[in-house]
């Protein structure tokens, strides 16, 4: 996998500068010791997951909710199903032929700390006691690229409200599920797993911010964060942390995964701004992986109008990355 040649699909070097650029010589040699341990991906396997019926399907397709409008064409999914980013399996870009091992059910969603009660309970009963509905967000990468995604799910609100949090709870935490035997990179000793993310409580209950359960109408397949993912418009895209299993309510905030990785690039915030470059690499403007056609990067990835108040006066801080 360290000697493949470039596919028709991957972006050019310049455009597709990733998150783990500092780290890819580690990562490398991390991915080359699976490898040679012979814990590579097996791409035969990934076509018994897509056999396995999924429970939710008749949840779908949800209706469309019209207040999010696109200013772009919808990303075709034979796109955006082969540029993934989902370091638990793969540190390349073609992710889905090394999630043979993964499986979408059981899945529990855990939900503790500072709620009135804490909770464990399987996806499909969450299912039941929320509303899906179909978003057609646009979605930045860190990395400078983006694509437009027809997500289905649930406003993270309803999920703050069925935790319900005591008065002191200030974050959300969320943790991607652990389990080596599945996600062969969490053998990597090297970065710190399980995957970790975090919402501000005012963040996590603004009208955008969505748990993902499926895309194109139906649900998720494995590499979009199938069967729970989070996404944030606004920020990028490594906030959107896939394959939740926990949320925990806390009053402090908590250290995200790239932050642990890589604290002097990446931070707890990461709101879209293209006039804050990446230490690396500028931000001012970004490229379709559909299309390449590259387009200026908007503030808050041009959701503004529903976010900027949450960040009023905290202009001149570090909330960009
Ligand atoms: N658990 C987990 N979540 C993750 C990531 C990851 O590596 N692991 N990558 C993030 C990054 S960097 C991006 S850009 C988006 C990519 O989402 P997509 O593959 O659906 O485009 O997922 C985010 N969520
Ligand atoms: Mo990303």
């Amino acid at each position: 996998m360290l000697i493949r040649s470039k596919r028709g699909w991957e972006l050019p070097e310049s455009a597709a500068t990733p998150e783990a650029v500092y780290l890819s010589r580690r990562a490398v040699m991390g991915a080359g010791a699976l490898m040679l341990a012979g814990l590579a991906s097996r791409p035969a396997a990934a076509q018994r997951v897509a056999d396995v019926p999924d429970p939710s399907a008749s949840l779908y397709p949800a209706k469309t909710n019209p207040r999010y409008t696109l200013d772009r064409p919808v990303t075709p999914e034979a796109k955006s199903s082969v540029v993934n980013n989902y370091y638990e399996f793969s540190y390349g870009k073609n992710v889905a032929p090394s999630m043979g091992r993964f499986q979408r059910r059981p899945w529990l969603v855990k939900i503790d700390g500072m709620v009135e009660k804490p909770q464990e309970l399987g996806i499909d009963d969450l299912l039941k006691k929320v509303q899906l509905e179909e978003r057609l967000y646009r979605h930045r990468c860190v990395e400078a690229w983006s694509m437009a995604v027809p997500w289905t799910g649930f406003a993270m609100k309803d999920l703050v409200a069925l935790a319900n949090p005591t008065s002191g709870a200030k974050f959300v935490r969320m943790e991607t599920f652990l389990d080596p035997k599945v996600a062969p990179n969490q053998k990597d000793f090297r970065y710190p797993w399980p995957y970790v993310e975090g919402l501000t409580l005012e963040e996590a209950t603004n009208e955008l911010a969505f748990l993902v359960t499926g895309v194109y109408g139906k649900p998720a397949p494995a590499q979009f964060g199938a069967p729970l993912r989070l996404v944030t418009p606004w920020k990028y895209g490594f906030k959107s942390i896939k394959g939740i299993v926990r949320f925990s309510f806390t009053d402090k905030q908590p250290l995200s995964y790239w932050e642990e990785v890589q604290g002097a690039e990446y931070g707890f915030w990461a709101n879209v701004n293209p006039k804050v470059p990446h230490p690396r690499w500028s931000q001012a403007s970004e490229e379709d992986i559909a299309t390449g056609n590259r387009r200026p990067t908007e503030l808050f990835n041009g959701y503004g109008e529903y976010v900027a108040a949450l960040y009023a006066g905290r202009e001149n801080q570090k909330i960009w990355y």
